[in-house]
């Protein structure tokens, strides 16, 4: 727990590995804000901004963006979130952005989701999002109540660019190559946890239980596992 009650975590894991739908778990249990790098991205691309404009083809690509617009982009959010505590999602993604994260505050804990590759592309193929609210679905795992469409908003379902079996395959090379320093650069700092499984279902009660040792009292607010 770090300063005044403020607790800060980061939650890694392949592509596809489960980042999105344990991190809504933990913000509903926890009460952590949720902060989605690739959310962000995602909505500066439907919003054509100039800088969603300029990586639309590197994320529908399943490249890496620069980490220098994405560590702006990240740490001036951080900054306005100011003490509150914050779960982040996809970031970081490279040793130099853990490095520019360290340089603004220490994380209190990096939740590391574990998940077979094979596991994984039968995943990613069937998911559908909600892309204004980040909200993702899968066809075998959580339906959503009516075929193609959001449960709250009744808005349309998409797709992403980047689930095709090709460019899943490239995300999955990269995260070896880039991603997975960073999980040794956080295991060094002692702050590491690793969660491996098959299922968020299984993976998820452990998550909760290392999360309410570590975020005691009155942060805990709402539910349990
Ligand atoms: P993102 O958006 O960060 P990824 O590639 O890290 O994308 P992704 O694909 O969002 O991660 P996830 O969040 O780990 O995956 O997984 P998820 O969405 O919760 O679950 C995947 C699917 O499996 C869903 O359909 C879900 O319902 C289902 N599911 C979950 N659990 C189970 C289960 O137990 N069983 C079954 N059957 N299904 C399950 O990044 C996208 C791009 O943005 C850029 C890059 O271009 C990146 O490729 N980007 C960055 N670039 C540089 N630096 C950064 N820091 C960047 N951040 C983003
Ligand atoms: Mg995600």
């Amino acid at each position: 727990m770090g300063l005044k009650g403020v607790f800060r975590a980061v939650i890694m894991g392949a592509p596809g590995s489960g980042k999105g739908t344990v991190s809504s778990r933990i913000s509903q249990s926890f009460g952590l804000k949720h902060l989605s790098s690739g959310d962000m991205l995602r909505a500066n691309i439907e919003a054509k901004t100039d800088l969603g404009l300029l990586m639309k083809s590197c994320i529908d690509q399943g490249q890496l963006v620069p980490d220098d617009v994405i560590s702006r982009l990240i740490l001036s959010s951080l900054r306005s979130m100011n003490q509150s505590s914050w779960l982040l999602d996809g970031f970081p993604r490279t040793v130099a952005q853990a490095e520019a994260l360290d340089s603004m505050c220490d994380v209190d804990s990096v939740i590391n989701l574990d998940v077979p590759f094979q596991t994984i592309r039968e995943r990613l193929t069937s998911r559908w999002v909600h892309l204004p609210s980040g909200r993702v679905y899968n066809i075998d795992f959580n339906p959503p109540k009516k075929p193609g469409l959001d449960d709250v908003t009744g808005e349309p379902l998409v797709q992403r660019d980047d689930d095709s079996p090709e460019t899943v395959t490239r995300r999955l090379k990269d995260y070896e190559r880039q991603t997975q320093p960073v999980l040794e650069y956080y295991r060094s700092k002692g702050v590491l946890k690793t969660f491996t499984g098959t299922e968020t279902n299984k993976i998820w009660p452990h998550v909760h239980a290392f999360l309410s040792r570590k975020i005691p009292g009155n942060q805990q607010a709402r539910g349990k596992a």
